[in-house]
């Protein structure tokens, strides 16, 4: 009872609108390769980083025609033929991540930097992803979903979640440390202000507007700063961190901006997590001051498998929890265009069944 064909949503080149296809091929069972599924999707997010691959904004290049999405949950409905040693079965509830696949016998992989293997496969990039009722993934790195955590809440927690989740993992902040997050309103940043908060950090919100400001206060941030309203917003993150500024700032804002004065506020000895994809930026750090503070710069990508287990274990028992809109798949041009209006408080979901 697989269909042949699915309603998808392509992109055919960054200049193109996005075309809502009916007729859009699904893999038969008998055309998937050993170790490969087939995921009908009940929900899916839309991350940013969907919005930098529709309009071809980085230093490389997305596949074309691509399915976009790559935070979907759905349930197994086919598996390759000759796969002996799947972890999962059909009927199960997964994920699909931005690592889609990756070798798991290269250095990168042995030492859990998957999402650094050169053999990985990314939804939504250089293979289709979930922005469609079915999407083909790898039994190997589709990640399980916890019983008690639903469909459309769990989605987000597959890129967002998982990506500052680990971003705060390798942070070095300790309980009782002050966090800056610029980019806090966003999809990253208000998951950022809980699993951070779950960690026992204080945290300083840093975005623009009053559905911004009220989310994250809601959420558990102790201060904020509207980044538009801030004539000098190096002084404003120190003064509101003691005086001394932060013990490390996780950077999700999507554009270059967010990063440019985070060496000049960070506390001396802290540590800046570099999240955010703003595709041509560079990050302008003074050497002089990152040496005489000991600064540490760090990027964080994504997560691998166990990094994904444990944000979704973290969320099942309700520690973090994904603000969001549902919206239909037919939906996807007027939520980019929101995104890209900087109008998205948390995140939109979209639902799969309708
Ligand atoms: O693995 C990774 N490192 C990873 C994973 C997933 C996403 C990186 N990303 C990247 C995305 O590609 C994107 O570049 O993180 C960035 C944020 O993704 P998102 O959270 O999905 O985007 P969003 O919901 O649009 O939120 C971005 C927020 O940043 C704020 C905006 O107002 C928005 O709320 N912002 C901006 I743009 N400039 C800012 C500034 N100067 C700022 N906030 C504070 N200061
Ligand atoms: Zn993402």
């Amino acid at each position: 009872n697989i269909p042949k064909t699915q309603i998808a949503a392509v992109v055919t080149s960054s200049d193109a609108p996005i075309e809502i296809r009916a007729d859009h091929p699904v893999k038969a069972q008998v055309d998937l390769a050993p170790g490969e599924c087939l995921v009908k999707l009940v929900s899916t997010g839309v991350c940013h980083t969907d919005l930098h691959a529709r309009n071809n904004d980085w230093p490389i290049p997305a596949k074309t025609p691509l399915v976009g999405g790559h935070e979907g949950v759905g349930h197994i409905v086919a598996i390759g033929d000759n796969t002996p040693d799947s972890p999962v079965k059909i009927g199960d509830r997964v994920g699909i991540k931005w690592l889609a696949y990756s070798c798991l016998d290269c250095e990168q992989c042995r030492n859990g930097l998957e999402q650094n293997c050169p053999k990985a496969k990314l939804s939504g990039f250089n293979v289709d992803g979930t922005f469609a009722q079915y999407a083909v993934s790898y039994v190997h790195h589709v990640t399980p979903i916890p019983d008690s955590l639903e469909s459309n809440a769990a989605a987000s927690i597959l890129c967002a979640g998982l990506t500052v989740y680990r971003a705060l993992k390798y942070s070095d902040a300790k309980i009782g440390n002050w966090v800056a997050l610029p980019g806090a309103g966003g999809g990253l940043g208000h998951l950022a202000i809980q699993y951070a908060t779950a960690m026992g950090l204080r945290v300083l919100a840093i975005d623009t507007g009053a559905e911004k400001k009220k989310l994250c206060t809601e959420l558990g941030a102790e201060k904020w700063i509207d980044f538009k309203e801030t004539k000098d917003i190096v002084k404003a993150v120190q003064e509101a961190c003691d005086g001394l500024g932060p013990h490390c700032a996780i950077v999700t804002a999507a554009s270059g901006s967010g990063y440019s004065q985070a060496v000049d506020y960070l506390r001396s000895g802290g540590t800046l997590m570099a999240v955010g994809l703003p595709g041509d930026a560079k990050l302008e750090a003074s050497i002089f001051f990152t040496v005489f503070k000991s600064i540490t710069i760090k990027g964080s990508y994504v997560g691998n498998r166990q990094d994904a287990i444990e944000a979704l274990e973290i969320a099942a028992r309700g520690q973090a929890k994904v603000h969001y809109e549902l919206q239909a798949l037919s939906d996807l041009k007027g939520v980019y265009e929101a995104m890209e209006e900087g109008k998205v408080a948390g995140r939109i979901v979209l639902d799969m069944s309708k």
